[in-house]
């Protein structure tokens, strides 16, 4: 008997030009591991890719960049999507899981100044600068450090952001390296903003390749793309932001570190004036990596982080 051909693997992306070179990377390094397999990929808009004009705190669906390629899996069009790690919502839909995990970039995110400042830095914004964020976890953090500056929502893919910058309607902006750099434009990073200022979002930097979780083949596929390093600090920034996170975007901010095999989790809740963060440490062996996300939610929970996010939902619900 002759053995069919494997089929073709069809790979979901977003259209958005850091979706497409994010999946470019991903087939590209496939197609070296499996030279006789052919790979496609397809294109579809999301939600969150349509609304452009809205805070993305306020529109309150987590699945914003994700749902639309989740039914694509589940219904067999393609066989498995490429997000960015932080898009991806902690609880995936029945039948769908989180296949592998790629190694993860800069973290951090980073100050990109308008040119007439390119002698400042964070520390040194003239009073009453405008800031340029729809991050409530960047706008939180920084309101605490610096509540001098003034900050503004500003929206669009990161091109749009940047002429926006450019054109004068912010002196300064905050963007993640690692979407700058995926994009060749890491020459704008002015200043990678340090940990004890701003923690960056949970998995962020990373890639999070999803799946059907009955699919044997794209799994073991998969394995020659993951970073398990990556992938440990990512599920144990997952767990804690799953079990604190209510129906929306919260301030929620997390670093992670390997010391041999011991993971130490910093993670944060901020209140949205910036005037109180509760910000906690923990450390545990890998193979705990979830539970240590849990514990050290519940940890912030008792020290007030509770409060902070029960206020912050109710802000929202009445802005509506
Ligand atoms: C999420 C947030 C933002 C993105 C919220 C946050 C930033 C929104 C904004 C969950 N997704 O970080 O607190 O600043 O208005 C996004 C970017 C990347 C993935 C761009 C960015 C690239 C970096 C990566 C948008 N999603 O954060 O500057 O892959 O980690």
């Amino acid at each position: 008997m002759i053995a069919s051909p494997p089929r073709t693997v069809r790979i979901g992306s977003r259209k958005s030009q850091l979706a497409l070179v994010q999946t470019h990377w991903v087939r590209d390094q496939l197609q070296h591991h499996y030279p006789d397999r052919h790979f496609d990929i397809s294109t579809m808009s999301t939600q969150g890719d349509k609304i452009l004009d809205v805070a993305l705190a306020k529109i309150g669906d987590k699945g914003l960049f994700t749902k639309e390629l989740e039914v694509g899996m589940l219904n067999g069009d393609i066989d498995f999507a490429v997000h960015s790690l932080k898009d991806l919502p902690t609880n995936l839909p029945g039948g769908l899981i989180l296949g592998c995990v790629t190694e993860r970039e800069n973290p951090a995110d980073a100050l990109v100044v308008h040119e007439s400042h390119n002698d400042k830095q964070l520390d040194t914004l003239p009073e009453g600068a405008v800031v340029g964020t729809s991050s409530l976890r960047r706008l939180a953090q920084l309101r605490y450090h610096y509540p001098h500056l003034v900050f503004k929502d500003i929206r669009g893919n990161l091109n749009t952001r940047l002429q926006k910058l450019d054109d004068g309607g912010y002196d300064a902006i905050i963007l993640a390296v690692a979407g700058l750099e995926r994009l060749g434009m890491g020459d704008r990073v002015h200043q990678i903003i340090p940990a004890e200022i701003s923690l960056h979002a949970v998995g962020q930097g990373a890639l999070g390749i999803e799946c059907r979780s009955s699919d044997p083949d794209i799994l073991a596929l998969l394995t020659a793309i993951e970073h398990r390093p990556t992938a440990l600090r990512c599920y144990a920034e997952r767990a804690f932001l799953r079990e604190l996170e209510g129906g929306c975007q919260v301030p929620i901010g997390v670093n992670t570190a390997f010391d041999g095999d011991t993971l130490t989790l910093t993670g944060l809740v901020a209140s949205l004036d910036g005037k109180r963060l509760v910000k906690d440490t923990l450390s545990a062996p890998s193979a705990e990596a979830e539970s240590l996300g849990v514990q050290l939610a519940q940890s912030l929970r008792n020290q007030g982080a509770q409060e902070i996010l029960d206020e912050i939902l109710a802000e929202i619900q009445r802005d509506g």
